[in-house]
Parts: structure tokens; sequence; C-alpha cells
């Protein structure tokens, strides 16, 4: 199967625009998740003037969303970690039975926020899960081996022109250590870096992770996604990992916006019949959805890895 028949676009994108949100510049790079039956979501809003916040939203369909012109409620009571500078690229993760948010967090440089929801209105910011500085960390939705865990992808305080994937253990959320290399750049895509996406899903087969990968072309950056399998007691172990890319910016609105050529994945839903809805950010613009079959996902996977 290739990989143009494994995801399919939804033939309504982008289905976010930024026109439909008062005074935002773009909207893209968002989490959302099954909610209450309905969906919400933490959805990164490029304002007008060009800082970056998390907004919460709400869809009935998890197609159309009414996403909140203001910025999230995050409540804490340290001021010295409540500096609320920026946030992007949010991930959702439901463990607990609570609703955890992770972020790009403003902390003297970008590193990874943390904060908790019970109901996508008011969020109770956590300690900051890293040292600057670093951009992507996403937690897994159980516990391994009785400790919390995460991937993530420690960076610099510029556009990074490196990135590897790194695994991290915590008995609190607050204390991280066993930090474990899971994979650094190879070829084609993802040459230049790779970094967690999406809230890895448990499968028989391993955890199923869609992650981004950056090549440098003589025009700049061009971010792809792929899928990995890891092991699921010691997933800084990689069992598989796609050669070619699963979708790529070939379409306009991903190849042309803010930042051109950007398919940034960073939330993916199940359903029971095992479709797979993927929503990504297009060339740091507005929101896609891509759509797939858990076992065809996987299939390809196992059958394209290096
Ligand atoms: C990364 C992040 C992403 C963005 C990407 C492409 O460093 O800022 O939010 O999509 O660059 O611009």
């Amino acid at each position: 199967m290739a990989n143009e028949t494994v995801l399919r676009r939804y033939e309504g994108n982008p289905i976010i625009v930024p026109q439909q949100i008062r005074g935002v510049n773009s909207v893209f790079n968002s989490a959302v998740v099954p909610f209450k039956g309905a969906y919400a979501g933490v959805f990164r809003c490029d304002e007008q003037d060009r800082s970056m916040t998390l907004h919460p939203g709400f869809s009935k369909d998890g197609i159309h969303w009414d996403i909140s012109p203001e910025r999230i409620n995050l409540v804490c009571d340290d001021p010295e970690i409540a500096t609320h500078g920026y946030g992007y690229d949010p991930r959702v993760i439901p463990l607990d039975g609570t609703y955890y948010v992770c972020w790009c967090n403003n902390y003297h440089g970008p590193t990874i926020g943390l904060a908790r929801t019970d109901d996508f209105q008011t969020y109770y910011q956590m300690e900051n899960m890293l040292p600057p500085y670093n951009r992507n960390g996403v937690l897994f939705p159980r516990k391994i081996g009785g400790k919390y865990a995460m991937l993530h992808r420690p960076s610099d305080r510029g556009h990074t022109p490196f990135g590897d994937m790194y695994y991290a253990e915590s008995p609190d959320l607050m204390h991280w250590g066993k930090q474990r290399f899971v994979f650094g750049t190879r070829g084609g895509w993802q040459s230049t870096k790779v970094g967690p996406g999406p809230v890895p899903i448990e499968t028989p087969e391993g955890w199923l992770c869609f992650y981004h990968g950056v090549l440098t072309s003589c025009n700049g950056f061009v971010y792809s996604f792929g899928a990995c399998l890891l092991d699921l007691e010691q997933p800084w172990k990689c069992l598989y990992r796609t050669r070619p890319y699963l979708l790529a910016p070939t379409e306009p609105y991903e190849r042309s916006g803010d930042v051109p050529n950007v398919t940034f994945p960073c939330a993916a839903i199940v359903f029971p019949d095992k479709t797979v809805w993927i929503y990504y950010g297009c060339a740091d613009t507005c929101t896609g959805l891509a759509i797939g079959n858990l076992d065809e996902i996987i299939a390809f996977t196992k059958e394209n890895s290096f």
C-alpha cells in the first residue's frame, strides 16, 4: 500500500481557518480529544500582534469548531512559573481521569509546560516538565512500569537545525529522569530533525506514534510526518519506523502560508471501528484533517520500516 492511500485528506480541508476566530492571525498545530460525547481541544492561535497563544474550543462532530477568541485561563499560585509568556503546539492527554495539556511554554526560553483541566475552561498550571530548550513534549496516556512517561525533543533558542527524540519518566509529573534516546534523524524527509507528535496510541504491536520529520531544502525547512511503533514496556526501543513519510506538504494550503511547506500533527483520535483522524497544522496558518485505518497504518509502518 502506498502512503497516499494509507492516509487521505478530509475533502473539506482545511477544517479550521483563522477567519472563523475574531482577531486571530492563524490557527494550527492544535490538540483535540473526545469529550463528554462531543469534542474539546486546545488550539494554537497566533494573534494579530503575532504572539503565540492557546485557546479553548469545542465541537459536536470534531470537524466544525467553535474556538474562543480569548486565550485559555491558566491558574497558577506560584508566580515563579506563572509566566504565561507564550504558548504553542499543545497536546492534550487523557490520563488519570483528567486531561493534561503539554505545550511549548516560555520559561527563560522555550520549554515544555504542563497544566491540568477537567472542563477545558480552567487550566491549573503545574511545574514545567523540562528545562529550556525544548519545543515538543507529549505524555503517554498511561503510566509505564508505574511511572509517568513522555517523549520530547531538545532544541535551541532559535529555529533549531537539529532534533532527536528522547524518552523520560517521572514518579509524580514533576521530577523527570531516565532520559533515553529513542531515535534521531535519517535520510530524506526526516534528515534535519525528528520529534514527537500526537499522544502515543497503545496497540498490541506497540505504541503507535505519529512523529514529525524535517528536511532542509534550498528554500528552508519542509515538515512532513511519519509513524513509528515503540516497545510497549520500554518505549525508548523503536520497533519500526517509516522510511517514507505518511503525509507531506503537497496541497496549496500546506505549501503556502505564514511558514510554507509545513504539515505538523499534534492530535490523533482512534474510533471504535479503527478509523484514525489526525489533526495537523498546515503551513503555520490553518488546520487540516487526515483520515486512515489503524490496521492499515500499522501494516504500512511495519512494511516500510528502515
Ligand atoms: C516549529 C514550531 C512549529 C512550526 C514549525 C514550522 O519550530 O514552531 O510550531 O509549525 O516550526 O514553522
